[in-house]
Order: structure tokens, then sequence, then C-alpha cells
């Protein structure tokens, strides 16, 4: 039999509790000792009020319009599965990193441009929020770990980005950064990592109509585990492609070598194309798990995304496409 299960985003009561609601009634928990293990130390500072004024200024700006091109076979991650399964090494090695990534201060939030570019300059999120059109669009991310989620991001394309940028003719890569400050984020204590972490595309990747800049999720702005403000999201790559809380985007003629490149080149490379044939040195790529189910299903080639990427290969046979 036939369930047409509704998806927890589509129910419209969600949006009537918001989680700053639940947020605050923990940081009122917190603030008079009654637990709440694991809490940043800085959102202690703020009693629940204070807090919930600093909510993100960008709030109205959400949902946004979805853009039906986009289309899944699957049921979309619930967000209270999504929201506690993450990487982000900034704050832990966990997949359980939310209350520390609470850390992250992402207001003000500032993004440079530069490289090869017509003119370098600072832009303010907010800012270029309004210079952007937003829309939902609903994704499937693929962790070279082999586990995927199908998540309902906002954002803009990054040929909007690019085209905002003004690039000139001789940039032939796009690269990002996250920020650097271990004393907001402990994981840059360890010293092992190249902080910080860096990622790149070639510019016909970075224009392709699926790389995406997310600032949104489940019709809200960006949770801070996920990235917040702003990250990036290429579906048919690996997820640490998808770089979190930019901070830098700059175009250049040398093609940029990325954190995990950087950290181990024999297992992680530049083009990091989702190929189920291509194993990862140490594990399968043929399967994932789906997070938040049971289920174990096959890896498809560009992450089912072929239609729309595999031109971008076209005589870069030679090069190590799938890791
Ligand atoms: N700055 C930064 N970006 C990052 C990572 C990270 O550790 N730091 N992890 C990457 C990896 S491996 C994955 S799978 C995705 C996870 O995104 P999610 O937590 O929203 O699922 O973020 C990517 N972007
Ligand atoms: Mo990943």
């Amino acid at each position: 039999m036939l369930i047409r299960r509704k998806r927890g985003w589509e129910i419209p009561e969600n949006r009537a509790t918001p989680e700053s609601v639940f947020l605050n009634r923990r940081e009122i928990l917190a603030a008079a000792g009654m637990g709440a293990i694991g809490l940043a130390a800085g959102s202690m500072v703020l009693p629940g009020l204070a807090r919930a004024a600093e909510a993100d200024p960008s709030a109205g700006l959400y949902p946004a319009a979805r853009n039906p091109r986009y289309k899944i076979e699957r049921d979309v991650t619930p967000e209270k599965i999504n929201a506690h399964y993450n990487n982000f090494y900034e704050y832990s090695t966990d997949k359980e990193l939310a209350d520390a990534a609470q850390a992250l201060k992402i207001r003000p939030w500032t993004i440079q441009f530069g490289g090869l570019v017509e003119k370098e300059k600072t832009v303010g999120i907010d800012d270029l929020l309004k210079a952007m059109k937003l829309e939902e669009r609903l994704y499937r991310h693929r962790c070279v770990e082999a586990w995927s989620m199908t998540v309902p991001w906002t954002g803009f394309p990054l040929a909007d980005l690019v085209a905002f940028a003004k690039p000139l003719s001789g940039a032939k890569y796009i690269q990002m950064e996250t920020f650097l400050d271990p004393a907001m984020a402990p994981g840059q204590n360890q010293p092992f990592y190249p902080w910080p972490y860096v990622e790149g595309l070639t510019m016909a990747e970075a224009t392709n109509e699926l790389a995406f800049m997310v600032t949104g999720v489940y019709g809200k702005p960006l949770l801070k585990q996920m990235g917040a403000p702003i990250r990036l999201h290429t579906p048919w790559k690996y997820g640490f492609k998808s770089m979190k809380s930019i901070v830098k985007v700059s175009f250049v003629e040398e093609r940029p070598v990325n954190f995990w490149q950087q950290l181990q080149s024999s297992e992680y490379g530049f083009w990091a194309n989702v190929n189920p044939e291509v194993p990862h040195p140490r594990w399968s790529q043929a399967s994932e798990t789906v997070i938040g189910t049971n289920e174990r299903v096959p890896t498809q080639l560009f992450n089912g995304y072929g239609e729309f990427v595999a031109g971008l290969y076209k005589g870069l046979e030679s090069e190590a496409l799938y890791m």
C-alpha cells in the first residue's frame, strides 16, 4: 500500500512554534542553573529575552517560494534529525555538535571578494541578502562517508554571486574560505588541521545552475550547525565540497587545494564528484545510508544530477574526477 507521508516542513504548524521559543526556554533553564549540559558558554551570558531580540535579522526573508525544477523522489530528512547529524570540524569531529556550534557569532558578518575581480569589496551579509533573490530548492546531499540526506535549502544560485563579484576573464577558479577564529570555534585549536577550511570550483562548475549558496533551511534562516549565515551546496559532489560559514570569495588562476586534500591527498581530491563505481580507498561508495531511516540505497552517478552536470567533465577524463 502506498501511503503518502506528510513531510514535517509541509505542516504549517511547524512555523507557528519557531525554535527560538524552545531555545529560549532552554536558556532560561540554563540561566537558572538547571542543567542544559553542553550549552555554549556565550549563550548563557544573555537572558532569554535579550537573546530573542538578537534573533536573526534576516528571519523575515523566509520562507521563500520553492523552485519546482529541482525534484526529489525521497522524503525530506526531518529537521530534528538533520540538526543533530552534522559535519563541522570547526566545532567537533562528532556529528552531535549543535550545542557547540551555537558559539558561532553570525552578526556582524562580512564576505570579502577579491583576487581577479574588477574591484575588491567587502559586503555585509544582510546587504548581500538584499541584492539576491531567494528561492527554496530540495536537494539531495551525499557525504563521502556514505550517508545522505534530503534538505530543503533556501538561497540563491552561486552564478548570481559570481555576477555580483564581477570576476575578470582571467579567473579560472573560485576559491572560498570559512572564518578563522579559534576563540569562537574550538576545533580550530587542533593544529593538525589546515585551518581555515578552503574549497574551490572551476568557473564552469560555479556558474552551473545547480551550484547553490545556502542562507536558509526548513523555511528559516540557516542553522548555525549547518554553516550559518552562508554556505555552499553542490549536490552532485561529495559533501565536503559544500563548505560552511563563508567569509571570503576569491577568483584565481591556480586550482585551489581544498582542506581535505591538504590533509590527505591520497583520499580526497579537487573534483569529488559522486560515483558509486569509484570506491574511497577505505570503503565502498556503491550505496549510502539514508539518515533518519533504516534504508541503505544505491548511490547514483553525480548523485543523480548527471542531466545537469555531466557535460562539465567532457574532455577532463584524465583527471581524478571522482575523489
Ligand atoms: N567549514 C566547514 N564546512 C564543511 C565541513 C566542515 O567540517 N567545515 N564539513 C563538510 C562535510 S564533510 C559535509 S558532509 C557537510 C555537512 O553539512 P551538514 O552538516 O549541513 O549536513 O559540510 C561540509 N562543509
Ligand atoms: Mo562529508
